[in-house]
């Protein structure tokens, strides 16, 4: 058969939300893979690790067949069964969990392994079919979005294809070199036809960093000082666009003068900034309208982060950059899509009233914390798909004691022998993007792409909807949702929603769901309670944390202060090619990353007599983790940054690094301080 590429979509869980190309040589194999050059964003770009992909698709450790647990939990000893086999004793296991405990003590879970509309978020109609405790998906974007929704109201904003037109690109607390490589494509254009600057905000010297104009390397969760700062210079040098602020914004003379002693002097001793830097930066970004700020998750996965967003969406209120084109200030589109999803996620049997458990506290849920499960039932039973929470959940340590509970049934639907599914007591093994239909929202672009099927059924692998819809059967549910296909459930989506049907979207390859220029850049009003940009938020409209927060922009120290027991501050950043810990298993991503390290700065780490791969270990009380050490100028001196989320397997002890972060919720809405921790670091 000769070379074809077919239409495909980028599963993971990526801003880009790349429109692909994929190489089909034959009904099981693929080739090369590219990104699609006729869609605007993508414009024929795609990482390195999803070019790559044949790598994961025809991995010899794929998993083939259901397998049930014979040896301890956690130990990764299983023998085949039959999915009929499987299929009961899940059935079995959540009949005796409800029987027991009620409906709220079975808890279905997600995460992003595949973001797809029917693939990922299927899940929830199995939930709400049955009374199942429902989750707040908190672990990636809660404390960015909660700050964003203060400021702004809903999670939309200017195109991010417009970057290409700006004077001035802010990345701030992004890396999107490693992380969202389109996004560049569309800077590059604005330095290359207008000269643009590229100015990038981060705690380490990241290669966005090093491919930047100007690099701000600040002191972690220190963001909002610096925000504050540059809008006292901007208010008192004549940047601020008075009348913008009056029509558009709930400014006042109170936040003035709250930003009255918000001094590049008083930034600088918090930050680490000089304040040159600090007045510099403020001036270049106050004499540019057409300034885009690229804003990123990591500056927000700070205890103090929700505000610290708060505090950047301000700025661009304040020199009225919002108006522009090319201006304004971008985090995800979410609130785009307008997709009808009432029959793909069962919202229409739903019970409101059905307990929500948090997706980032699975360890202290499953450790029992009566706040943690909302003073309700012990969880019981438990079917994961698309998560490796044993890897990417905070607190790890209570995470592992909870899955391996005698008394908790658990099924990981997975493509690969993870970390968490060692843990289950039936694995089932998942089909991969290319063998299944879906639809994805690309939340970093305007794009909902469609991803066909490209090749056959692998071994004995099933689909998250497959299994959704057999195991919903089973457990006696006559929804006929449970009986439509993917392509059926997508196709009566899209109808319900306006945007055509699956045929078409499968002809185009995507819907552009971008707004006009008036809407992106809320010309005609924020989209907020009151039509207007809040310097002064409501927190308790936002989520219940919000006890000590304050009605205007601030910056909040309740971090994980360095102290003389824990002297250093850890920040836990993604690695390049890996996608959380999908394609820690892939031979092209291992051979890059090499092995887990503590990057520490030269000047510690010769103070303490460390070389490059001398063995450290890093703790605090919520645990202790062993990994070779790297000398390196990157970070400020007092940080350690461990790039990637590795297995625990790549650890020397077996224990990765989310040991030592805490699951307590970020305010005011919950999440995770992935980057908010203190630590004491020795010589191993
Ligand atoms: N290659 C690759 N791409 C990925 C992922 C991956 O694992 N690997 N993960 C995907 C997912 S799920 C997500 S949510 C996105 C995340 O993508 P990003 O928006 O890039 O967010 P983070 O990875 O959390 O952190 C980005 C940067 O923030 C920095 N940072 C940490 N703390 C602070 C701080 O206090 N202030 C400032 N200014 N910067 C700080 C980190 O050092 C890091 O360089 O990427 C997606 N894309
Ligand atoms: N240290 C540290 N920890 C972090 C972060 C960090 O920056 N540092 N980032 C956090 C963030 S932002 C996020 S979003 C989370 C991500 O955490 P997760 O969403 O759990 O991400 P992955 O580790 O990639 O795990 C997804 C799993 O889904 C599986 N999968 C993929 N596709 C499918 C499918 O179609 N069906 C099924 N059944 N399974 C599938 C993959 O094989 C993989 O094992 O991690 C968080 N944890
Ligand atoms: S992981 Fe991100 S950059 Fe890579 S192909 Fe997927 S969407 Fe594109
Ligand atoms: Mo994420």
């Amino acid at each position: 058969m000769g070379k074809e590429f077919w239409k495909s979509a980028c599963p993971h869980d990526c801003p880009s939300g790349c429109a692909l190309e994929v190489e089909r040589l034959s009904p099981t194999r693929i080739g090369r893979v590219r990104g699609a050059s006729g869609n605007s964003y993508t414009d024929g770009v795609v990482c390195a690790k999803v070019a790559r992909y044949a790598e994961r698709v025809h991995h010899p450790d794929r998993l083939k067949q259901p397998l049930q647990r014979v040896g301890e939990k956690g130990a990764g000893e299983f023998r085949p069964i039959t999915w009929d086999a499987a299929l009961d004793e899940i059935a079995e296991a959540f009949g005796r969990s409800v029987r027991a405990h009620g409906s709220e003590s079975v808890w279905p879970y997600h995460s992003g392994g595949t973001m797809g509309v029917v693939q990922r978020y299927g899940i929830d109609r199995l939930r709400h079919a049955f009374g199942y405790s429902r989750q707040q998906t908190t672990i990636c974007m809660t404390p960015a979005e909660s700050g964003w929704r203060a400021a702004v109201g809903k999670l939309m904003g200017p195109d991010p294809r417009e970057m290409a037109d700006s004077d001035l690109i802010v990345v701030w607390g992004g890396n999107p070199v490693s992380t969202q490589v389109n996004a560049m494509t569309h800077i590059a254009k604005a330095r290359k036809t207008r000269g643009a600057k590229l100015v990038v905000i981060d705690v380490y010297r990241t290669p966005s960093i090093e491919a930047a104009d100007i690099g701000l390397v600040l002191r972690p969760g220190t963001d909002g000082a610096l925000a504050l700062a540059i809008m006292h210079v901007l208010l008192k040098e004549g940047f601020a666009d008075r009348a913008y602020l009056a029509r558009y914004t709930d400014f006042g003379a109170d936040v003035e003068a709250h930003l009255a002693d918000k001094t590049p002097e008083w930034a600088a001793a918090l930050t680490g900034l000089s304040v040159e830097e600090i007045v510099d930066f403020a001036r270049l970004y106050g004499g540019t309208k057409r300034s885009f700020l690229r804003l990123g998750f990591g500056f927000t996965r700070s205890r103090n982060g929700s505000s610290a967003m708060h505090a950047v969406c301000c700025l661009p209120a304040i020199t009225g950059a919002w108006g522009h084109q090319g201006g304004g200030a971008f985090f995800i589109n979410w609130d785009i899509w307008r997709l009808d999803l009432r029959l793909a996620h069962g919202l229409d049997f739903m019970d409101a009233r059905t307990r929500i458990l948090d997706q980032s506290r699975i360890g202290p849920v499953l450790c029992g914390d009566l706040e943690a499960l909302k003073n309700g039932p012990p969880v019981t039973a438990m079917l994961m798909q698309n998560a490796n929470s044993a890897n990417v959940a905070p607190d790890s340590a209570s995470v592992a004691k909870g899955l391996s509970r005698e008394d908790l049934f658990l099924c990981v639907h997975e493509q690969f022998m993870t970390a968490t599914a060692k843990y289950a007591d039936i694995v089932l093994p998942a089909a991969m993007f290319l063998e299944y239909d879906d639809l994805y929202c690309a939340f970093g672009q305007t794009h909902i792409t469609a991803g066909p099927r490209v090749l056959d059924r692998y071994e004995d692998c099933r689909s998250n909807h497959e299994l959704i819809c057999q195991l919903a059967r089973r457990l006696g549910s006559d929804h006929p949702s449970f009986d439509m296909s993917a392509t059926e459930l997508l196709d009566a989506t899209l109808r319900a929603s306006n945007r055509g049907t699956w045929e078409e979207a499968v002809r185009q390859g995507w819907i552009d769901c971008g707004q006009d220029f008036a809407a992106s850049h809320f010309l005609d009003g924020f989209p907020s309670s009151d039509g207007k940009f809040h310097f002064k938020p409501d927190w308790s409209r936002v989520g219940p944390y919000h006890a000590g927060m304050t009605a205007l922009p601030v910056h909040r120290e309740n971090f994980e202060q360095a102290s003389d027991a824990l002297p250093f501050r850890l920040v836990v950043p993604p690695a390049r090619t890996f996608l959380n810990t999908t394609f820690t298993e892939t031979p092209g991503s291992i051979s890059r990353e090499g092995e887990p390290r503590a990057l520490i700065h030269k000047a510690d780490a010769d103070r303490m007599g460390i070389v490059d791969g001398t063995l450290v270990k890093l703790g605090n009380a919520r645990g202790e983790v062993r990994l070779r050490a790297r000398p390196a100028d990157t970070a400020r001196q007092g940080v350690v940054i461990v790039e990637g989320n590795w297995p625990s397997s790549a650890y020397l002890d077996q224990m990765g690094v989310n040991v030592l972060i805490g699951s307590d919720p970020v305010p005011p809405n919950g999440g995770a301080a992935f980057h908010d921790t203190a630590v004491w670091l020795r010589v191993a």
